[in-house]
């Protein structure tokens, strides 16, 4: 039986768009696994230091057969395909791939920490969460929704892809 994880993807460097399109695509790839659903793209103010470009953030449920640190492996390896460079924490980057939950495992060691530390303060990873799973509860026993109506605002907008035509609509709750 695979396990279910759900990974958040984020950019903003180097036409972030398409930086989160090629990790899915990149994603849909990875042995033993395929890409169950993502999310719609949304666009959101920089958590952290705020002389960065806006983010563009989405989210994606894969099958899988890896380990935990298997995946992660596989994750930072496209990470490092897609030419991220860690300079400093929070700071600019062409692509970020999270692992917000796995299964409903629970770990803290030093490389990987499930669920992920920040992901229930954040809107956008929540609300594309919500939208490809709106029932999913957290180990802990918190709904995604739940989380969603406490946590801080990004001032997320959604990406819609309108005619080939690209606008960013206010997205309501
Ligand atoms: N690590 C531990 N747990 C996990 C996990 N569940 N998933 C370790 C992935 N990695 C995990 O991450 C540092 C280390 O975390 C990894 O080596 C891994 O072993 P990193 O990706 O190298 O560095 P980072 O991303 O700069 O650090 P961090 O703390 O993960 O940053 P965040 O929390 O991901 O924040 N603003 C907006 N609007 N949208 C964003 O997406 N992202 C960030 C990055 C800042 N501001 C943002 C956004
Ligand atoms: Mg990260």
């Amino acid at each position: 039986m695979p396990s279910v994880s759900y990974i958040a993807l984020g950019s903003n460097l180097n036409n972030p768009k398409q930086q989160v399109k090629h990790a899915l695509l990149a994603l849909d790839s990875l042995p033993h696994s395929y890409l169950l659903a993502y999310s719609s793209l949304y666009q959101s103010a920089p958590m952290g230091p705020q002389d960065q470009p806006p983010y563009v953030n989405a989210v994606a449920k894969l099958a899988t057969e890896l380990a935990p640190l298997e995946l992660l492996d596989a994750l930072q390896s496209i990470e490092n395909e897609q030419g991220r460079i860690r300079e400093k924490r929070w700071g600019a980057r062409t692509i970020d791939l999270d692992i917000v939950l796995y299964d409903h495992t629970i770990m803290q060691t030093e490389r990987l920490t499930l669920p992920h530390y920040g992901a229930k303060e954040r809107d956008f990873v929540l609300r594309p969460l919500a939208e490809i799973s709106p029932l999913l509860i957290f180990p802990d026993g918190e709904s995604v929704q739940q989380a969603l109506q406490q946590c801080h605002s990004y001032e997320l907008e959604k990406i819609t892809t309108d005619n080939d035509q690209e606008t960013v609509s206010r997205h309501e709750l």
